[in-house]
């Protein structure tokens, strides 16, 4: 699999080319951050139409401008005593409506465009919970992968070192995302409370030993199930029996995988960035036991489980014209949860011709344009990602308040939390959907219902 940006650039009318042309001018080289606010723009046109008071007040100009972005250095030494220089990065992109929240990212393809689009979507997302949450996101192009522990130890110490001068629980409230797990949180978190000499809930993921909130791992996975469920209900259809595809085989990955197979659903497939199984059998709960320890305690590859499970077929990742395979296995659904792109319009039609009719996007971006647009065309119940995973922010949310209140909600409290967060986005998203004229268009209900209350609380807030 291969992180590629759309493959054409979709036109739109003279208001989102004009739109783009100047942030493009203004950004250049930064395509997937340009991609993210396109289809923000487009989806909004209808509202700027509504409401003369948001051009006037140029929301929009100010919404795509970060509100600041921090790039600093981090230096640190392996296990050889070779010294290593990397970059890290916040970008404190919106608190209208609460502090900055969102993930931390490490992985060799961070870059700026790719932070950027991530910060951006993350404003909407967090409108879209109901809860007091600004959006940011930060990371480095260090990819933990192949590292040691100590490695990693030092990494995440030089890292907070300077991020530390940024961040805390009234300001900006990173969390995890691709290869920041529990691990990487643990020895962030350390160092934050070392330098502030303070135990404060600067960084949400924690473990629930010392302040993080039961169902945090699981919360991302879960919530993009229980939202792929209220958009069948619309169709009185559950995913009992449901044939699934699941890509990735990190933390959203494998909550999602534990929730469908809860639901009835059989999950055939998982990924990780060497290659893909098919497991025509089914992953049961067994087998993603051995999923999780080779991935969260072994730190092995996914073509492991073929050796493991004879029926399972283990295929490289290959990246040639006709997309990725993956995707042209047969099923009713597919829940990507790797990384932003991995659907292209070339896997959204392999897809469609397949029969699959449901996709909820647990990764961030994961679908080209393109891949939307064929979505879009042969009417697949498709819920985007700032609506589909933003439970993971959901719990993090729920973690600053046990946090805040110094108290600990049981797992099943949280649960049902969750559930009630992701009912009330799909409502929302079909609200706002019907109100301008989308019926059944997630899309566009995202976009519109996660802005217009950023927006109001900017204008409310003054010239900022
Ligand atoms: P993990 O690091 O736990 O897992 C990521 C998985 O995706 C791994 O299997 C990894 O394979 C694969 N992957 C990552 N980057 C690439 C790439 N460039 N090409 C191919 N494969 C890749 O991350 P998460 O599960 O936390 O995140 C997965 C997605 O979900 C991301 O898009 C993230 O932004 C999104 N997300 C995460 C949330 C969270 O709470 N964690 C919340 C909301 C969204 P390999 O190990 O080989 O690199
Ligand atoms: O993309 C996301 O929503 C996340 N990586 C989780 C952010 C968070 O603050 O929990």
């Amino acid at each position: 699999m291969s992180t590629q940006t759309a493959e054409t650039t979709h036109c739109g009318s003279a208001f989102v080319q004009d739109f783009m042309c100047q942030l493009e001018n203004c950004s250049p080289g930064q395509a997937e951050f340009h991609q993210a606010v396109r289809e923000v723009v487009t989806s909004l046109e209808v509202v700027l139409e509504a409401r003369p008071e948001y051009r006037k007040e140029r929301v929009l100009e100010r919404m795509v401008e970060p509100e600041r972005v921090i790039q600093f250095r981090v230096t640190w030494m392996d296990d050889e005593g070779e010294i290593h220089v990397n970059r890290g990065y916040r970008v404190q992109f919106n608190s209208a409506i609460g502090p900055y929240k969102g993930g931390l990212r490490f992985h060799r393809s961070v870059d700026l465009s790719v932070l950027k689009f991530l910060g951006f979507e993350q404003i909407f997302k967090n409108s879209l919970t109901g809860l007091p949450i600004g959006g940011g996101k930060g990371g480095s192009d260090f990819s933990p992968a192949g590292r040691s522990d100590a490695e990693v130890m030092r990494f995440c110490q030089a890292f907070m070192t300077e991020l530390q001068r940024h961040i805390g629980a009234d300001t900006d409230v990173p969390a995890g995302d691709i290869g920041v797990g529990g691990r990487e949180i643990g020895y962030l978190y350390g160092q934050n409370r070392r330098l502030t000499n303070s135990f404060t809930g600067t960084l949400t993921g924690r473990d629930p030993a010392w302040g993080g909130s039961l169902l945090r791992p699981e919360a991302t996975g879960y919530g993009c199930v229980y939202f792929a469920a209220e958009m069948l209900a619309t169709q009185g259809r559950t995913l009992e029996g449901m044939d699934c595809l699941v890509s990735g085989s990190g933390n959203v990955a494998q909550y999602t995988t534990e929730k469908v197979i809860e639901l009835g659903g059989r999950v055939l497939t998982l990924s990780d960035s060497g290659g893909w199984i098919h497991d025509p059998d089914g992953i049961d709960t067994e087998k993603l036991a051995f999923v999780m320890d080779l991935k969260n305690v072994r730190r092995g590859r996914i073509s492991e489980y073929a050796e493991k499970y004879p029926n399972a077929i283990y295929h490289p990742a290959t990246t040639g014209a006709d997309g990725n395979p993956l995707w042209q296995v047969p099923a009713d659904a597919a829940f990507p949860s790797a990384t932003q792109n991995e659907i292209t319009g070339v896997d959204a039609r392999h897809l469609v011709e397949n029969k699959v009719g449901l996709v909820a996007e647990g990764a961030n971006m994961p679908t080209t344009a393109d891949g939307q647009a064929v979505f879009m065309e042969h009417g697949v119940l498709y819920g985007p990602a700032k609506a589909a995973n933003a439970g993971g922010v959901a719990v993090s949310a729920f973690e600053m308040a046990q946090a805040g209140q110094r108290m600990k909600w049981t797992r099943e409290e949280v649960d049902e939390r969750l559930r009630r967060v992701m009912a009330g986005i799909h409502d929302s998203c079909v609200e706002a959907a019907r109100v301008y004229g989308h019926e059944g268009n997630y899309i566009h209900g995202s976009n519109i219902a996660g802005f217009t209350k950023v927006a109001d609380a900017m204008i409310q807030q003054g010239l900022i």
